[in-house]
């Protein structure tokens, strides 16, 4: 059975799609109230989280954090795995692993979006896309050891160069090796990239290891044209079985975001599970 997730953040985020809250207390109240599992966090600084408190909140609340997101590392520090600027490429490396460090504690995955990096001027496919290997590598060694799921996202042409669609990010998965590397899928990029998104899930089958759900428009499931009943059977019978977080432009409230993605995946989760023990 999928799980229902919201992305959250507490920082002042230059990124749209993603609820910006004041604290997790007041998130949790509402992502449980419209019967949500978890919430997913998006944050710069994973040390300034306060492991504690969120634990008190999760106990509290009976929810769950899915995933880490570390995107906002990218757009604020301009921190990545493929950056020419070696500082920037070590600190990305750095954070990463910080994330892990904290994705353990809080029995989360850490996603690598944005903060994969793209190619910079100057810089060859080639040249990026090694650098953007050997800092996978490096970070697969040390979340194998943790056992922490990494998830691998493949993003539209729009906000990164490099890797936009799940065929190449297979090959990625395939080149770097590591059981911890899955793949996230983000129903906003595939709906740009990919020509059949089904199709898609299905050639990603057993690799998928998180799933960021928005509409074509990057609102909520059911306020864009996105056949949510089509994408939800075939991430059931790619043998996903994990969350669909919403990492969505929260209009016109983070309510309304909540109950329009209940309302509208609830009813094709529990069609896609029928029968099933
Ligand atoms: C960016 O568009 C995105 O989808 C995030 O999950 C990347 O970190
Ligand atoms: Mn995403």
């Amino acid at each position: 059975m999928f799980k229902l997730a919201v992305a959250v953040t507490l920082e002042e985020a230059r990124f749209n799609a993603v609820a910006k809250a004041k604290s997790l207390e007041e998130v949790a109240t509402l992502v449980n109230r419209y019967g949500f599992d978890g919430i997913e966090i998006s944050i710069i600084d994973p040390k300034t989280l306060d492991t504690t408190y969120v634990k008190k909140i999760l106990a509290e609340s009976g929810l769950e954090i899915p995933a880490l997101s570390t995107g906002l590392n990218y757009i604020h520090l301009g921190l990545s795995l493929t950056s020419s600027n070696r500082e920037k490429r070590e600190l990305a490396v750095k954070r990463l692993l910080e994330f892990i460090d904290l994705a353990e504690r809080l029995e989360a995955g850490v996603v690598i979006g944005l903060i994969r990096g793209c190619i910079e001027e100057g810089q060859s496919r080639e040249e990026a896309y090694k650098l953007m290997i050997k800092g996978l590598r490096k970070i697969c060694a040390y979340s194998e050891q943790k056992d922490v799921q990494l998830f691998f996202e493949p993003i539209n042409r729009y906000e990164t160069n490099l890797i936009n669609t799940v065929e190449e990010s297979l090959n990625v998965l395939e080149e770097v090796e590591s059981p911890v590397l899955k793949l996230l899928l983000d129903t906003f990029h595939m709906n740009i990239e990919e020509p059949k998104i089904e199709e898609s899930i299905r050639k990603a089958s057993r690799k998928i290891g998180h799933v960021h759900v928005a509409d074509s428009n990057r609102l909520a499931p059911g306020m864009g044209h996105l056949d949510f009943h089509a994408i939800l059977t075939a991430l059931k019978d790619a043998g996903y079985n994990g969350y669909l977080s919403a990492e969505v432009m929260i209009k016109p409230s983070l309510e309304k975001v909540l109950q329009t993605t209940g309302s509208t995946l609830k009813p094709l989760i529990k069609n896609c599970f029928k029968g099933s023990p």
